[in-house]
């Protein structure tokens, strides 16, 4: 069976969300990386970069990178990836690597700064949140008039929406981007989201907007 090395992370949920999504049978595993087990000698032979999520395939082979797994995946199932080549599939492209460079690492820093270092740096506080509502101010825009982020759903979901269900730590009102909260609720209700949400263990409900 596959196995997912992974924590209660936006990263993590991305791939346990697929799987859930996809149908495939996977045994989730918790890699507490609030103690340290991301360092660990037996982990850092999976990883070597020392991050969740890593998936091992029964074969043994091995994939790191949480939207290079999700292209594994969907490659390997032939779902929720447009056909290889065309206008699509390179949209997804595209959007993928903007979910990976920008609508990622820049919330991370908002929760570094926002959350658990609140008083440490002003202009830190500042300039990621900035940068929060800025992204999200795209991502409304590209997913205004449509139900998904391209014509139908695509692993870009299971990429972007468990960053977005972390809208109270990066201080971002879910209100002010009616299309991407709109979207955010109708994929909370899936079955697969809801049960990859709570891999490798339950820590709370899907946070909701207060007027939802
Ligand atoms: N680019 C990586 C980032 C993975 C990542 O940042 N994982 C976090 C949890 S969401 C982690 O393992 N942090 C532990 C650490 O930094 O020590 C991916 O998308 O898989």
């Amino acid at each position: 069976m596959t196995t997912l090395y992974t924590w209660t992370t936006p990263n993590g949920r991305k791939i346990s969300i697929a799987l859930e999504e996809l149908g495939l049978p996977y045994e989730a595993r918790a890699i507490d990386i609030t103690k340290g087990d991301q360092n660990d000698a037996d982990f850092r032979a999976l990883n070597p970069n020392g991050k969740i999520p890593v998936l091992v395939e029964e074969d043994g082979r091995i994939v790191n990178e949480s939207n290079a797994i999700l292209l594994y995946l969907a490659e390997k199932s032939g779902q929720f990836v447009p056909k290889h080549g065309t206008q699509a599939y390179w949209d997804m492209l595209e959007w993928l690597m903007w979910q990976a460079s920008g609508f990622g690492p820049m919330l991370g820093q908002a929760h570094h700064f926002l959350r658990y270092n609140r008083g440490k740096s002003e202009y830190s506080e500042q300039r990621f949140h900035a940068e929060a509502e800025r992204l999200y101010g795209i991502l409304d825009q590209k997913l205004t008039g449509q139900a998904y982020m391209l014509k139908e759903m695509s692993i870009l979901e299971f990429a972007i929406w468990p960053w977005v269900s972390r809208f109270e730590h990066h201080e971002v009102d879910l209100s002010a981007y009616p299309a991407v909260c709109d979207w955010y609720l109708r994929l909370a209700e899936r079955p697969g989201f809801a049960k990859g949400y709570i891999q490798p263990f339950e820590v709370e409900p899907i946070p909701l907007p207060k007027d939802a």
